[in-house]
């Protein structure tokens, strides 16, 4: 792949997201390779790596939520999505939260993403870009369209995710260029959170560290 970024942190990402999302085929896309199982149901997390665009970039793979409250998924479940988060080790990473181009998002839907995505920390929003997977759904309307014409569950989608979108279409293997936008992406997402706790009051000793809103910071 063209050499495009120049960051030399490693970048760390995490594919979360309801049955059929398309994570795994997400995960083969970025790191273009065929290394996560997809048209299968993924059971455990699963972490690849590889270099692209001259980064090293990290991917964890993770089982599907069923679009229902957290409190109906298996203990065993929710331990697996913590544990993906884990697999990524400390410093700055990235929640890739796939959702396929052209399925309706309903309030149960919503319901399902709030309370799945809050298990892994009160300020997993900060660090979450919506990933859309079926890119060649489009056809000629554009993304920014297809976004702009959402209805209200959705819009509250794009807000929990500040806008930091990107679409990718893994039907097509020869497309660097999705790859390496969205890569640039998620470094000025990054980036961006970084700066922001610089400019965060430095934390006395004996101060627990807090993100933002004031919760314990989880990432
Ligand atoms: N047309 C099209 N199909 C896609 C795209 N991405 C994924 N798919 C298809 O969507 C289906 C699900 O993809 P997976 O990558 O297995 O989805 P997943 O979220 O990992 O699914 P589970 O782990 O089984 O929950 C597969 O049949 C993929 O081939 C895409 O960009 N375009
Ligand atoms: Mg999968």
């Amino acid at each position: 792949m063209a050499a495009a970024a120049t960051e030399t942190d490693p970048l760390k990402m995490i594919l979360l997201g309801g049955r059929w999302a398309g994570k795994s085929s997400s995960g083969n896309t970025i790191l273009n390779k065929e290394v996560f199982g997809s048209d299968q149901q993924t059971e455990v997390c699963v972490m690849e790596t590889n270099k692209i665009a001259g980064m090293q970039v990290t991917v964890v793979d993770t089982p599907s939520w069923n679009w229902v409250p957290a409190e109906a998924s298996s203990d065993e479940f929710k331990q697996e999505l913590k544990h993906g988060v884990e697999m990524l080790g400390e410093g700055p990473r990235a929640f890739l939260l796939v959702y396929p181009l052209g399925a309706t998002f309903l309030k149960r839907h919503k319901i399902a993403v709030e309370e799945h995505m809050e298990l892994l920390g009160a300020d997993v929003w900060d660090h979450t870009m919506l990933l859309f997977s079926r890119g060649d759904w489009l056809g000629e309307v554009s993304i920014e369209q297809h976004v702009e014409g959402a209805k209200a569950e959705f819009k509250w989608l794009l807000d929990q995710c500040k806008h930091r979108y990107h679409v990718l279409n893994n039907k097509v293997k020869t497309n660097e260029m999705q790859v390496i936008e969205l890569l640039e992406k998620i470094q000025r997402m990054i980036k961006g959170k970084r700066k922001q706790s610089k400019n965060e009051p430095p934390i006395m000793s004996g101060e627990a560290a807090t993100s933002e809103n004031g919760e314990p910071s989880g990432i």
